[in-house]
């Protein structure tokens, strides 16, 4: 469905069936202001993908240019193939180079509350200076470095100097533990690691170089351990292998040539969430990932010079890789980056940002917008938000209920929302709105973006024109992931034998009579209670729609009798009692949005729920505790607390 076929008189109608969870068409308003304003780019894409691609990827500056836009030895797909390029240069230099220089690139807060403002110029001197001394101990081309920081400037200076002389970045997210930082370290072999003394985190301290310390102790790989003075806490500085950050770079010369890079040469290695076993080290290029990001960028964002945006995702995850780092800083924005927690000192902190920097594109995730939800709104209406005219949600499907309000209180009504599909392998944004051009339907991330071939299969791989079932990308696309760092064979297992020539990137999904797509989460989570396919997310949306529940987490649970029976972990809005008629009340709910057959068996009322920390829910481990088993791996989740809580909770209800 597009703008176009909905007319004038419909319109109306349309705007009122919102409060239906129904449709939301953009205002000609921001139509004709949008970059993409008119739908033909699907068809131009639909029409020569490759040179689609060709002219996105004209977009960069190349040292050379490409011989050939796409070499696709399935699975294995090379694109501008001969191309040379830099992603720092085309971060920084070229923007230095049309006199851009001075322009603010980010408006930097720490959680304490002290503040920087740094121009593409200081961004540009830091990381030459940084990429000199990175050289000067030895640091080459294709060398893996892991980046361990909390969000400050070095982290994006950091990641920005590997790009420039060559070497891998690896950034392992500040939150994780020494386990899981000396796991990441170990599978990349890094040979050397930039971390900080420490970060701010709801008004605490972390100890990230103490973490780091533990870690390294047992890399052998690691030969230098570069720290950035950030708390000024005390650390322990061992002789030879520790190194200040700024003694460094005070030292270093300020122009550090950047390494003309080959299309395909690797850029990153990241580690996936991991909410499913073992992480994988997804490993992404040079030409083709620039090119998705920086298209992307512009398409969904529709980021212009004075646009000042807020991706509020951690530079640690691919969100903050894609869209805060190559997709912005390619295009010369002007963006925020915020270090701390939404709720320090108060649960105003991103409303007050929002105001102070008067930030016109917000980015964030459904777990954040339902605990914005949770904590009431009259935190964002004692703020300011009149200068956001985008929203954009990623991370997780979000449920009608929590788009509406996202809608209503921060977008006040009149902000397009962008939901984005899209995951670590993927590089960048696959599914999602043009906002200029897209119907909005609240729950569903639309459509797949010029380019993009995406459709739903059944299990035996047919093509499903409506309705359920597993989501897949027919053709390759230039941000894809080139495969999991050192093993080829799990990439193959893992995300192309499913159905011939097609990846699979475990989600579920159903596509509808306008051949939207709505997200239903990872198939590994789809239950079968009584011979029925029902996904958590839909009861969990079910749960979410009724006024008192802030948010939930579903999973199936063993039962003798119907396969698997449904658990719900919820939590309550405040002001509401967790008591039986809570327990009934909801049970009926689920039961009269989907039907009897999903009313849960059994409800737990919790205050918290385990999540990574990229705030999809860990439902492996609530299973786990669900079932009362042992737990499975827990390094990636945000706060072990949490699970300790839960795990008494539950056994006190059972
Ligand atoms: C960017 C990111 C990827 C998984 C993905 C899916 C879920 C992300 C979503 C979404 C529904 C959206 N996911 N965005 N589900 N709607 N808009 O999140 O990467 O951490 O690798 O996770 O997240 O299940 O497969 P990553």
């Amino acid at each position: 469905m597009t703008k176009q076929e909905i007319s004038r008189a419909q319109r109306e109608t349309v705007n009122v069936l919102l409060e239906e969870n129904r449709v939301f068409v953009p205002s000609d308003a921001f139509q004709q202001q949008a970059i993409i304003h008119d739908e033909s780019i699907y068809a131009e894409a639909a029409k020569d993908r490759e040179a689609f691609w060709g002219k996105w990827a004209g977009e960069l500056d190349w040292f050379k240019k490409w011989d050939k836009v796409l070499d696709w030895q399935l699975p294995f797909a090379q694109w501008f193939v001969g191309g040379k390029l830099n992603a720092s240069y085309n971060c920084l230099d070229r923007h230095l180079k049309k006199g851009l220089g001075n322009k603010t690139a980010i408006f930097w807060e720490g959680e304490p509350g002290e503040t920087k403002r740094l121009t593409y110029n200081d961004i540009y001197c830091a990381v030459n200076k940084l990429a000199n001394g990175l050289k000067g101990l030895g640091v080459i081309k294709g060398d893996r470095v892991a980046i361990y920081m909390p969000m400050i400037p070095e982290t994006i200076f950091a990641m920005l100097a590997c790009a420039r002389i060559g070497a891998v970045h690896t950034v392992v997210f500040g939150g994780f533990s020494a386990d899981s930082l000396k796991e990441r370290i170990k599978d990349a072999q890094a040979k050397f690691l930039i971390t900080a003394d420490g970060g701010y985190r709801k008004g605490k301290v972390l100890a990230l170089k103490e973490t780091a310390d533990q870690a390294v102790v047992e890399c052998p790989t690691i030969e230098h351990v570069l720290v950035v003075r950030r708390t000024g806490q005390d650390v322990l500085m061992r002789q030879g292998r520790d190194l200040w950050y700024h003694e460094l770079v005070d030292k270093a010369a300020d122009y550090c040539e950047p390494e003309p890079m080959d299309a395909e040469d690797m850029l990153y290695i990241l580690y996936t969430s991991g909410t499913t076993g073992k992480p994988k080290g997804i490993v992404h290029t040079t030409g083709g990932y620039l090119t998705g990001v920086a298209a992307t960028t512009r398409w969904v964002f529709d980021i212009k010079p004075e646009d000042i945006f807020w991706c509020t995702a951690d530079v640690g995850w691919v969100t903050g890789h894609s869209y805060i780092v190559y997709g912005p800083m390619a295009h010369a924005v002007t963006q925020v980056m915020y270090e701390g927690s939404p709720d320090y000192p108060q649960r105003d902190r991103f409303w007050k940002i929002v105001e102070k920097y008067k930030v016109t594109i917000f980015y964030t995730a459904p777990t954040a917008i339902r605990t914005f939800m949770r904590w009431g709104t009259q935190w964002p209406q004692g703020c300011n938000l009149s200068s956001l005219r985008l929203l954009g949600s990623v991370g997780e499907p979000i449920n009608p209920e929590a788009w509406v309000w996202y809608h209503q209180h921060i977008g006040h009504g009149q902000c397009p929302i962008v939901d984005t599909w899209w995951q670590t392998e993927t590089g960048s944004i696959l599914i999602s709105p043009i906002p200029g051009v897209t119907v909005l339907k609240p729950g569903s991330a639309t459509k797949p973006l010029p380019g993009i071939e995406a459709v739903v299969l059944t299990q035996e791989g047919k093509i499903v024109e409506k309705g359920g079932g597993y989501l897949a990308l027919k053709s390759p696309w230039p941000s894809m992931l080139r495969g999991i760092y050192g093993d080829n064979e799990r990439y193959k297992k893992t995300y192309w034998s499913r159905w011939p020539g097609m990846y699979f990137p475990g989600d579920g999904a159903k596509i509808d009579a306008d051949g939207y797509f709505w997200l239903l989460g990872r198939v590994d989570d789809i239950m079968l209670v009584a011979g029925h396919n029902i996904s958590t997310m839909e009861v969990e949306s079910a749960l979410v729609d009724h006024p008192s529940v802030a948010e939930s987490a579903v999973v199936g649970i063993t039962d003798e009798i119907k396969g698997q029976a449904i658990a719900a972990f919820v939590i309550l809005k405040e002001g509401h009692k967790p008591d039986s008629q809570a327990d009934e009340t909801l049970k009926g709910h689920v039961a009269k949005k989907i039907g009897a057959i999903a009313r849960p068996q059994k409800i737990i009322f919790t205050a918290e729920l385990p999540k990574t920390r990229s705030g999809k829910i860990m439902r492996r481990l609530l299973r786990d505790i669900a079932e009362g088993r042992a737990l499975g791996d827990v390094t990636t989740l945000a706060d072990t607390h949490v699970i300790e809580v839960l795990k008494e909770k539950y056994q006190e209800e059972a």
